[in-house]
């Protein structure tokens, strides 16, 4: 298998930090590859040009992190990262898409600040803001309630990987404030190797 990614993606961290929690990560040759550039070494592999993007042993290329998680799942024997079978009352299914929603949001912001001044659109950042903070507050809420806890699955990967993408990379929402709870959550997670190996840089 061979995995095609970015350093600063949190979709594709969110899959890094997967393998190493399964043990598949010495199995994944690794690319790094560019973004948004029509020489990237990935376009011949994935014409989307997104990562991450996982290219099999048998040459089918795998693209979306929800759809390379399901193909993660059948690669090992222990519990699942994404349930399929009703055995957790689909609760990290809800819980995976709160997360992934709440990353879609931010990234979409994101990618509005890095547009030159004359191109951003203000309605599309207070949007973006309102959702991500609305979010939070229904996060701080759940993990105060005992959400996210227990095994490293899915779920609780990509909330992590979402908040330390936003802490590094989008420092201009500052998701600490008024949410004490999900900040100890994300400080005590952030501290999981497979965190600390995969730790986006700020640029
Ligand atoms: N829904 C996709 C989103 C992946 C995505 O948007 N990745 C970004 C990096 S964070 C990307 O590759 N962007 C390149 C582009 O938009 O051209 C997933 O879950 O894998």
């Amino acid at each position: 298998m061979k995995l095609f990614y970015a350093e600063g993606s949190p979709y594709a961290r969110i899959v890094r930090i997967a393998l190493l929690e399964l043990g598949l990560d010495d199995k994944v040759e690794k690319e790094i590859v560019t973004l948004r550039d029509p020489e990237s070494a990935l376009l011949p592999y994935n014409p989307v040009g997104r990562v991450p993007t996982l290219q099999l042993d048998d040459g089918t290329v795998l693209t979306e992190s929800l759809l390379i998680f399901f193909y993660l799942d059948t690669r090992h024997s222990g519990q699942p990262l994404l349930p399929r079978d009703g055995s957790d009352g689909w609760i990290t299914l809800s819980r995976m898409g709160t997360a992934m929603g709440l990353i879609d949001g931010i990234a979409v912001w994101n990618r509005e600040l890095r547009r030159p001044m004359h191109e951003r659109s203000p309605g599309m950042q207070a949007l973006e803001l309102t959702r991500a903070a609305r979010t939070l507050d229904a996060l701080e809420t759940a993990v105060a309630g005992g959400a996210y806890t227990g095994r490293l699955d899915a779920a609780r990967i990509a909330l992590g990987s979402t908040l330390g993408w936003t802490e590094r990379r989008h420092r201009t929402f500052k998701w600490r404030e008024g949410h004490p709870v999900l900040s100890a959550w994300y400080d005590d997670i952030a501290q999981t190797p497979s965190f600390t190996a995969t730790l986006p840089p700020t640029v």
